[in-house]
């Protein structure tokens, strides 16, 4: 048996689709456990893209089962079209299972989310207003109507349109905009309660039982580590724990079940939506690393900000994840740089620092204190083996392994499954 984590070790989109895709291949279970279809998981294979939102990317493969678990906030519509687009390319779908628990995603969410938005001015989230953030406060506040009632068609109407009417008044009162009809929408979820239902059923049973009969699972991390709402850039985070304990609480899973914990993270970083990011590069480099990167949101297509890699990130992020190993992403968008930058400390009123700050205003305040590497001219995208990367190449991997204390066990020079190296 063996459980393992995958998680963002950055702000998002660092890759984590290809190497679930990657490890998926000997697993039996994949599991989405936080957050919605906010998430963007981009997979390509035998030159056909793919892209997931809330579909567990181990969908690709017929043989593997599926779950959208508990933690998870979950848009019917957005799913469904999911299904409809996998469907249409050929893939099997049957194997896919969504927890009875998982809460659903309203359209008086999604308006919400954007109301919200606009209201804070020039000082937005930058959220993807899929309506994640409301509908984890409606979870929070008890609120919340879970998928499993969403089947009940009389438990449905009552509990829908307490909240219609309640959001509606909100809606009205503060943002001065038009409510919703609580029949419309009613009568539009039973739809897609009779689609879904077949699907439904209580997920942390089936993870158990795959866990306690030797198979193997993985647990599909979304968005990343600085985007938690607990230790991420807060208030510049989303509203789920994509963290190994999150997926832990998110799946039902006990953390003593868990065996490896992977980080994946970009040969550089990104960020998209708003908030201090101490090694950004606003000037022509990270122009380069977002054209050659093509570093544009997978959910919105917001072009993503870039700069060179945050070891101090890393390290945080290792520590909060009890990471066991990392897999370094897209390190071909790095050929071709005469020096590479790897922040190894900050600059903070002076004192050097090691730990990433709690504080975004502090965070803010960090000047990155860099060690200047060379760089490599050859092309890495035909390159299987470590031993064959260029000698520069190994060495900015070896240096970030050095700082972090952990090892690479999976670097990337290429979106294809076949462009991945492993190391043992
Ligand atoms: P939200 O919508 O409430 O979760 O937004 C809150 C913050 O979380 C960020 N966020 C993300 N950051 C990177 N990638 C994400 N997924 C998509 C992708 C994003 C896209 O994989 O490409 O397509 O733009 C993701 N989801 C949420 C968001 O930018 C806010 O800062
Ligand atoms: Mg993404």
């Amino acid at each position: 048996m063996s459980a393992t984590i995958i998680v963002g070790a950055q702000w998002g989109d660092e890759g984590k689709g290809k190497v679930i895709d990657f490890l998926a291949a000997k697993a039996d279970v994949v599991v989405r456990s936080q957050g919605g279809n906010n998430a963007g998981h981009t997979v390509i294979v035998d030159n056909k893209k793919y892209a997931f939102h809330l579909m567990p990317s181990g969908v690709l493969y017929e043989d593997k089962i599926n779950v959208v678990s508990n933690g998870v906030v979950f848009d019917p519509e957005g799913f469904l079209k999911e299904l409809e687009i996998l469907e249409a390319q050929g893939i099997k779908t049957d194997n896919i299972l969504i927890d009875e628990r998982v809460h659903i995603i309203f359209p008086y969410h999604k308006k919400i989310d954007a109301l919200e938005e606009a209201a804070r001015g020039d000082d937005p989230i930058g959220t993807t207003q899929k309506g994640i953030g409301p509908c984890y406060m409606d979870k929070v506040e008890r609120s919340g109507i879970r998928l499993g009632e969403m089947l009940d068609p009389d438990l449905f109407k009552e509990r829908l349109f307490v909240q219609v009417e309640r959001k509606n008044k909100i809606i009205e009162k503060i943002y001065n905009s038009e409510g919703f009809d609580k029949e419309e929408i009613y009568n539009k979820y039973c739809g897609y309660a009779d689609k879904l239902r077949k699907y439904v059923t209580d997920t942390t049973v089936v993870v158990h039982e795959a866990l306690v009969n030797n198979k193997d699972v993985l647990f599909e991390g979304a968005q990343g580590t600085l985007l938690d709402i607990d230790l991420g850039t807060y208030p510049y985070v989303t509203s789920s724990h994509p963290t190994s304990g999150g997926f832990c609480v998110g799946a039902g899973v006990g953390p003593n079940m868990i065996d490896k914990v992977v980080g994946v993270v970009k040969a550089y970083t990104t960020r998209v939506g708003k908030g201090p990011f101490p090694t950004e590069l606003d000037n022509e480099i990270g122009d380069l690393i977002r054209t050659k990167g093509n570093e544009f949101g997978t959910t919105t297509g917001r072009p993503r900000r870039c700069g060179w890699f945050d070891g101090v990130m890393l390290k945080y992020t290792a520590r909060v994840n009890g990471l066991t190993s990392i897999s370094l992403m897209l390190l071909d968008v790095l050929s071709g740089f005469e020096k590479i930058k790897i922040c190894v400390g900050y600059d903070f009123n002076g004192e050097n620092l090691q730990h990433f700050p709690a504080s975004i205003s502090n965070l803010g305040k960090c000047v990155p204190i860099y060690e200047e590497l060379d760089g490599w001219k050859e092309d890495i995208t035909d390159i299987t083996k470590y031993e064959d990367l260029p000698e520069n190449a190994k060495n900015y991997i070896k240096r970030i392994e050095s700082y972090v204390g952990l090892p690479i066990k999976i670097i990337s020079v290429g979106p294809k499954r076949t462009q991945t190296i492993v190391r043992d």
